[in-house]
C-alpha cells in the first residue's frame, strides 16, 4: 500500500532497492500504440509516476495485450486490474446511458460531442459507480465515416453487405441499413476485409489509417455520423486505498489527459483524412440522399434509445439540447 510512505520511501529509496515500496498497477487498453488514446494513456501513467515520486507505477498494456477489449470492463469492475480503458459504446448492453456514445447524427462535430458528453457524464458516472468503477477521463475519436470497396450514393448500394459492428448500437445500425452486422475488433480489420468476413465499416479516419485501409478498400464517404469516446476507469476500491496525494496525482493527470484528448483529436481527424486520400482512397462528401436516409435511421435509433431508459435518456437529451 502507498499510505504515508512518501518521506520514508524517498529516503530509503536511495539506499535500498529503490522502487521496493512502489505500488504496481496494471492498465489494459484496447488499441495499439499508434492511436491517440493509447499515447495519452502512456503520458497519463508517466505523469502519475512522476507526481507520486515513483510510488504509483502504472503499466499500460496496450492493444488488448493483457485483457481482451470486451473483458476490460469486467476486469476493472472485479479488481483483476486496477484501471483500464474502454470504448464506451461496447457497454451499451450494460446500461442504455452508454449508448449516448454511438447514436448516429446526435453529435457530429467536436463542440457538440463535448456538449453531449457533459450532458451524459453524470448518468455515465452513476452507472459506473454502481459497477464499482470511477471515471477518470475520456478521449474522443474523430467522427465516424463510411469505408467501402465501391462508391456509395444511396443505402441501396450497401444492401446485403457485411458491415463491421463494434458495439450493440452499431449492430443495430447495420440492421437498419439493410446490411449484416459482423463484430470485428480493430486488429482484425485488415484480415476481415481481405477474407471477405466484412465488406464495409464505419469508423474514424484514424482507425482506417492505422489499419492501412488502402490495402483492401477504395472509398471513404465522409458521413461523420457520430463522435465516440474511450473512457478510462479505475476500480473504486483500488482508488480509495491510495493516500490522498496519490489520488490527487491521478485526478490531476486525468484532467490533463481529458484536455489533451479533445484538443489532439481535432488535429488527428484532419491529418488522418488527408492520409487516406494521399494513399489513393477516394475521399468524398456524402450525397444528399444518402445523408437523408442515414439521418432517418438516426432518428429511429434515438427513439429506440429513449424507450429503453426514458428517464435517463430524456435527462441526457434535455441537458444536451439546452
Ligand atoms: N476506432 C475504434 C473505435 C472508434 C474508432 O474510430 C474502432 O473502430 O473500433
Amino acid at each position: 500500500m502507498i499510505k504515508k510512505l512518501t518521506a520514508t520511501a524517498l529516503l530509503i529509496g536511495g539506499l535500498t532497492a529503490g522502487a521496493a515500496q512502489a505500488e504496481k498497477w496494471h492498465m489494459p487498453t484496447p488499441y495499439g500504440d499508434a492511436n491517440l488514446p493509447t499515447q495519452i494513456a502512456h503520458e497519463f501513467a508517466k505523469e502519475v509516476k512522476e507526481a507520486t515520486g515513483g510510488e504509483l507505477d502504472i503499466t499500460v498494456h496496450s492493444g488488448a495485450s493483457l485483457v481482451k477489449h470486451p473483458e476490460i470492463p469486467r476486469a476493472v469492475k472485479t479488481g483483476q486490474v486496477q484501471l483500464g480503458e474502454i470504448f464506451i459504446g461496447i457497454m451499451g448492453n450494460t446500461h442504455p446511458v452508454f449508448k449516448h456514445d454511438n447514436i448516429p447524427f446526435l453529435a457530429t462535430n467536436f463542440d457538440d460531442a463535448k456538449k453531449l458528453w457533459e450532458a451524459a457524464k453524470p448518468q455515465v458516472e452513476k452507472q459506473l459507480d454502481r459497477e464499482g468503477m470511477t471515471l477518470l477521463y475520456t478521449v474522443a475519436w474523430p467522427a465516424q465515416s463510411l469505408y467501402t470497396k465501391a462508391p456509395v450514393n444511396t443505402l441501396a448500394d450497401l444492401q446485403g453487405l457485411k458491415m463491421r459492428a463494434y458495439s450493440p448500437s452499431t449492430s443495430r445500425l447495420a440492421d437498419l441499413m439493410n446490411t449484416t452486422p459482423t463484430t470485428v475488433q480493430v486488429p482484425e480489420i485488415p484480415q476481415a476485409f481481405s477474407t471477405g468476413i466484412i465488406d464495409a465499416m464505419i469508423t474514424s479516419p484514424s482507425t482506417g489509417v492505422n489499419g492501412q485501409a488502402w490495402d483492401y478498400l477504395s472509398h471513404y464517404t465522409d458521413v461523420k455520423a457520430w463522435i465516440p469516446k474511450n473512457v478510462v476507469v479505475v476500480n473504486k476500491r483500488a482508488f480509495r486505498r491510495l493516500d490522498k496525494d496519490a489520488q490527487q496525482a491521478i485526478l490531476d493527470a486525468a484532467a490533463r489527459a481529458e484536455a489533451k484528448g479533445w484538443e489532439g483529436v481535432r488535429k488527428k481527424a484532419a491529418e488522418d483524412t488527408q492520409t487516406l486520400a494521399d494513399n489513393g482512397i477516394v475521399v468524398s462528401e456524402p450525397s444528399a440522399e444518402l445523408m437523408a436516409e442515414m439521418q432517418k435511421i438516426g432518428d429511429t435509433m434515438i427513439e429506440e434509445w429513449k424507450q429503453e431508459a426514458p428517464e435517463e435518456v430524456s435527462a441526457i437529451l434535455e441537458q444536451y439540447q439546452q
